[in-house]
């Protein structure tokens, strides 16, 4: 069983495709295991794309995922993260397939909807940084095994 952190960046909030996209995890299998609102902070953000510090649309990608609320959640489930990869589509909603989530409803690079973690160690350092350990709760679901075998 994998966690991974899904954020469900400003311009889904703002777009109300939140619920929608929240639907689609949920029908695919994954058991909600957190979930908040927030208003991103400064920090937060450039903790959280650290990697990208010196990439040109950093200073751009800071203003966008701090300018509006976010939902922010973390989905359990077998092969979390590449699951939710998977489902997500490529970064550009331009080059993701019909059917991901960014090819269903993006056109844009920065405006691309969600962010997934992109491996089972950056799903735990991210989580670390949007959760307080107890915020994260362990319970079963009714009827999951005819969801999966693990
Ligand atoms: P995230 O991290 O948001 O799930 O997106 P990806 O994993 O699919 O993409 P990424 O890490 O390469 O990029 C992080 C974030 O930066 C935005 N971005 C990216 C952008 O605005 N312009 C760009 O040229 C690139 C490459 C989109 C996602």
């Amino acid at each position: 069983m994998q966690h991974t952190l899904v954020i469900f960046k400003p311009d889904c909030v703002q777009r109300r495709l939140v619920g929608q996209i929240l639907q689609r995890f949920e029908a695919k299998g994954l058991r909600i295991a957190a979930l908040k609102m927030i208003q991103v902070s400064q920090e937060l953000a450039e903790q959280h794309y650290g990697e990208h510090k010196e990439r040109p649309f950093f200073p751009g990608l800071i203003q966008f995922i701090t300018g509006g609320p976010v939902v922010v959640a973390v989905l359990a489930g077998p092969e979390a993260v590449s699951v939710v990869r998977g489902m997500m589509g490529k970064t550009s909603g331009i080059e993701a397939v019909p059917g991901t989530i960014r090819g269903d409803f993006s056109v844009s690079k920065q405006n691309n909807l969600i962010h997934g973690s992109d491996s089972p160690d950056s799903a735990d350092r991210e989580i670390a940084l949007w959760f307080a350990p107890q915020e994260l709760l362990d319970y079963e679901l009714a009827g999951q095994h005819w969801v999966s075998e693990a």
